[in-house]
């Protein structure tokens, strides 16, 4: 079954039901699918058909969901772009994708001034790819991770499954749909179960009781840093949103174990957390009725079969992993072999089989739930006259879990600030720097490799 006709339990056999909430608009599904269809014939009259790529860089609305859907109908291939991506970012992306047309903004007025909603589509099958999701190996550059329909549909009803979703719960959604989290799991799951989403355009602290209060969501995806904000709340508003909530999933970072016990303690609930990946969606999850243990993930999902080898990094198999890395054969053979996927993450198991993270095999950086990758600032860095050296590294803070900090050697004198503003127009905001620290020479090995982990105890205190 493709994700069209999955998406169909919801689209069609619910097409009265209230799905969607918006900007203080309510749409029904059938409402929802008459959208995905006209814009479905909209991309249609551009040329887009079936294997060609779509790259949308929008920040969430309903629009956004418009062409998920009409990219599901078509074959198409949707391409989220993160909305804070600069034109340095977002270049590599559309000559690496190379779609047939990129939406922003800009290109949306004339997408939606479509009438036609005829639901004629091609057959699909499941394992056509339906997103290109780009993602950093250890390299600079990002690859395309390819999810397949198959890969959605496992992983949507997976969730649904064992977080029991139904179309009696209420969903609050604040997440980017940019990235798998909102998407994947998100707008997946909301179409699978039939239940009624708000949709917010970001997150935001400052609003967030608010929505919550006059929402009265059951369910919630968070990163991190969403639910460190939560702790911020009022302890009445904590106890009236427990009080209609269900579960609150956690996930795409490390939720610190004292998080999840002061969430406990103020709302009367906890969350849930899990471990997924671009390339792979979810793949453990702590158990819904069973124990859920703090700082651990949980149990393989259904189908999904994990391992741990001798150097004690995490592997997966299962009809959630992607099917490869876009145009890139050798990335796609460093990461598999034998249909088991390298995740990169370490971790260890119990003896009754919760599984633990430790570390990551690679030296990505998890800030507020926006993965960055320190190979692409300091190639920036060293392309900068003055910047002889740069080594980027990740520093714990309190509500974010880890921030970027640049260590650089100099060859000239430069103000801090100036190299600052030059990464902030370069680069997407998360990815600047907190602080740049100069350094005479950077800790090397004999072979002449970076010792990240040298600097690290250089500079923390004794
Ligand atoms: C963050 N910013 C945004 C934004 N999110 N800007 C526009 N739209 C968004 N959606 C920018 C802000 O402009 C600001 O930039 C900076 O980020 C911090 O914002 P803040 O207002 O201080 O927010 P804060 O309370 O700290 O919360 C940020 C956040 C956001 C947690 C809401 O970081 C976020 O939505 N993170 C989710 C990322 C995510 O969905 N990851 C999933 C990856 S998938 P400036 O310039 O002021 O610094 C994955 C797989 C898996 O990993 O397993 O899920």
């Amino acid at each position: 079954m493709n994700l069209r006709q999955l998406f169909d339990i919801s689209l069609k056999n619910r097409a009265d039901q209230i799905a969607l909430e918006w900007e203080g608009r309510e749409y029904t599904f059938g409402e929802v699918d008459a959208r995905g269809n006209r814009m479905a014939h909209a991309l249609r009259s551009r040329g887009l058909a079936q294997g060609d790529r779509l790259c949308v860089q929008l920040a969430n609305r309903i629009e956004m969901i418009d062409l998920f859907l009409a990219c599901v109908k078509l074959g198409v291939i949707f391409v989220p772009v993160n909305i804070l991506y600069r034109e340095r970012e977002t270049s590599h992306i559309l000559s690496d994708a190379e779609p047939k047309l990129l939406v922003t903004e800009r290109e949306l007025p004339d997408l939606l001034s479509s009438t036609e909603q005829a639901r004629d589509f091609p057959a699909l099958d499941g394992d056509a790819p339906a997103a290109l999701v780009y993602t950093s190996g250890t390299t600079g550059a990002s690859k395309g991770a390819v999810l397949t329909h198959n890969n959605f549909a496992s992983n949507a009803a997976n969730l649904v499954a064992c977080w029991q979703i139904t179309d009696r719960d209420r969903f609050l959604l604040a997440l980017p749909l940019f990235h798998v989290h909102a998407l994947g799991n998100g707008v997946h799951c909301w179409l699978v179960s039939g239940c009624r989403m708000r949709l917010l355009e970001r997150f935001e602290h400052q609003s967030a009781t608010q929505q919550f209060l006059d929402f009265k969501p059951t369910l919630f995806f968070g990163v991190p840093t969403v639910y460190v904000r939560l702790l911020e709340t009022r302890p009445e508003d904590a106890r009236a949103i427990g009080g209609t909530m269900r579960l609150f999933v956690s996930g795409s970072a490390p939720l610190p174990a004292q998080v999840l016990e002061d969430f406990r303690k103020l709302f009367g609930h906890t969350i849930l957390e899990r471990y997924g990946m671009s390339e792979t969606l979810m793949n453990i999850s702590n158990p819904y009725a069973g124990e859920r243990r703090a700082g651990t993930v949980g149990l393989p999902l259904p189908g999904v079969s994990v391992r741990i080898d001798e150097s004690g990094e995490v592997w997966v198999k299962g009809p959630n992993v992607c099917a490869g890395y876009w145009k890139r054969e050798d990335a796609t053979r460093a990461a598999f072999v034998d249909g088991w996927f390298k995740t990169g993450d370490l971790a260890t198991r119990s003896e009754d089989g919760y599984y633990t993270l430790t570390g990551r095999r690679s030296d990505l950086i998890i800030s507020g739930g926006f993965n960055i990758y320190p190979r692409e600032i300091e190639e920036f860095l060293m392309e900068q006259a003055e910047v002889d050296e740069a080594a980027v590294i990740a520093e714990p803070h309190p509500v974010r879990g880890e921030v970027p900090v640049a260590y650089i050697v100099l060859s000239v004198p430069v103000e801090m600030s100036e190299l600052e503003r030059r990464c902030r127009e370069k680069l997407a905001s998360f990815k600047v720097p907190r602080r740049f620290e100069v350094i005479d020479k950077l800790p090397r090995n004999a072979l002449g490799k970076v010792q990240k982990h040298l600097i690290r105890r250089a500079q923390s205190p004794a």
